[in-house]
């Protein structure tokens, strides 16, 4: 297993639309450890594939509570499916839009037909933060960050900060 960098924005690679996965494999396992390892270390409670700069359809999750007992879960090739017409506002970060936190409105629930670790068909019934958290990640799988559900002004303030940040890292 290895920690692998996380891609940051604005860096046009986390604009690509991943690529589905033909078949569940030992390889793609050795991604989805790599993954949920680099998850760990961030830390973070998702990650999809692109943000190791691996433009596939997988995204690795854990939103247990820090007193609770570790429960990964593996997606591959997500869906989602009927999603509520109810709303829910969210605080919402990203590994990949680091230390910004802002309210996002999506579906309050979901259901999910995905292949689970072991390439065998599920769905899931998705509410409260499982929604949150796997629309985000679907939304990585389309190029799409939550800083782009946010209002222009909102969304530019944080790329030209984060852009400023790595030009200021550079020059060290
Ligand atoms: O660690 C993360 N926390 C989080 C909090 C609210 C809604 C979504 C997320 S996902 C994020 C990790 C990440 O960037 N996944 O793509
Ligand atoms: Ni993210």
């Amino acid at each position: 297993m290895a920690i692998r960098p996380i891609i940051t924005a604005p860096d046009d690679r986390l604009r690509q639309v991943s690529k589905p996965v033909a078949s569940v494999d030992d390889g793609l396992r050795a991604l989805m450890d790599d993954m949920l390892e680099t998850m760990y270390d961030a830390p973070g409670i998702g990650l999809a594939a692109i943000q190791i700069g691996e433009p596939i359809r997988v995204i690795v999750m854990d939103i247990a509570g820090d007193e609770e007992e570790p429960a990964p879960q593996y997606f591959v090739n997500p869906e989602i499916l009927d999603p509520a017409e109810e709303m829910n506002l969210h605080e919402e970060g990203c590994l990949s839009v680091p230390e910004f936190y802002e309210e996002v409105e999506r579906p309050a629930s979901c259901r999910v037909k995905y292949l689970d670790y072991d390439g065998k068909a599920q769905t899931l019934e998705a509410e409260g933060l499982l929604a949150t958290c796997i629309q985000h990640e679907i939304d990585h799988l389309e190029g799409v960050l939550f800083i782009d559900h946010l209002s222009r002004l909102k969304r530019e303030r944080i790329l030209k900060k984060l852009k400023k940040e790595q030009r200021l890292a550079a020059a060290e």
